[in-house]
């Protein structure tokens, strides 16, 4: 069977599984928030990663059900999650496809209305490509998102090419500065400096700033030094199965 094939039949056979990566506050340790990360698993080809098929589920358009599903059973689950832990926010990645589709902005309104979590603890990941594929369009569509409540992200930051002009154009909340950048960032390194400049950029304009890729000590007392706001990672926490959240948002291991 194709690959495209299979896809389809996974979401109606429910192969699909979320883990979940928490944002941590680099000040405090303290988790802030959790991010949505899809998986499949299929019973004929195995763990499939998306960086696989989320491509193939765009190319078909069955991104845009798949999509609905993540934002339903995440926002389902985080809104069971904060009966514990009241202030725990939501992160999940959206492809282009389904920013530009007319009625995104409702499915979310929908799905988050379902789930009974408030649009403010919910922010919606676009990737720096994504946006600056058509930076005017994109304007627009976040800024219809952004009435919804919601907040707003730019995933691996520094990766494709953001127009300064459009930084400030863009109404978002969150920068998120892609892992390349920290797997280099040693102690001394230029990579550091670069590092240090988009955390400045973010704290100017006005953005929560989010380290991405923390691997290891060194790593994160660099970040923290640079006073970036926030760290994910395997330093930090795995993307884990939601059985071991309850237990990782105690403050266990
Ligand atoms: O978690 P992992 O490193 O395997 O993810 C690989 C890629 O898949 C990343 O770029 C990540 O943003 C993307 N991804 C993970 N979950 C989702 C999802 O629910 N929707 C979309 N569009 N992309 C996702
Ligand atoms: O594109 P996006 O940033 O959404 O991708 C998130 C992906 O990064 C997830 O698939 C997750 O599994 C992966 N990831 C999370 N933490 C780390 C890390 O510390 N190192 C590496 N190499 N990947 C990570
Ligand atoms: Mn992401
Ligand atoms: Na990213």
């Amino acid at each position: 069977l194709s690959l495209r094939g299979d896809l389809q039949r996974a979401l109606a056979e429910n192969e699909f599984r979320l883990q979940y990566q928490p944002l941590v506050r680099l000040d405090s340790g303290d988790i802030a928030g959790v991010e949505a990360l899809i998986r499949w698993h299929s019973p004929t080809r195995g763990l499939v990663s998306p960086a696989d098929f989320i491509p193939i589920a765009e190319e078909s358009g069955l991104i845009v059900d798949i999509g609905q599903w993540v934002l339903e059973s995440s926002a389902a689950q985080v809104a069971a999650w904060r009966r514990n832990s009241p202030d725990l926010t939501l992160n999940v990645n959206v492809s282009g496809h389904q920013l530009v589709h007319p009625r995104f902005a409702a499915n979310v309104t929908r799905a988050l209305a379902v789930a009974g979590l408030p649009s403010s603890a919910v922010t919606l990941e676009l990737t720096e490509s994504v946006l600056m594929s058509d930076p005017d369009a994109a304007v627009a569509s976040l800024a219809s998102l952004r009435e919804l409540g919601v907040q707003l992200s730019i995933d691996d930051f520094g990766t494709g090419y953001s127009s300064l002009a459009y930084l400030r154009e863009l109404p978002v909340d969150e920068l998120k500065i892609d892992r390349a950048f920290i797997a280099r960032a040693e102690l001394t390194s230029e990579d550091l400096a670069l590092v240090r400049t988009i955390v400045e950029l973010g704290h100017i304009l006005g953005l929560r700033v989010v380290a991405e890729g923390i691997e290891n000590a060194a790593q994160l007392e660099a970040l923290r030094r640079l006073g970036c706001s926030y760290g994910q990672g395997y330093h930090l926490c795995r993307p884990s199965d939601p059985a071991d959240l309850p237990k990782i948002l105690a403050g266990g291991p």
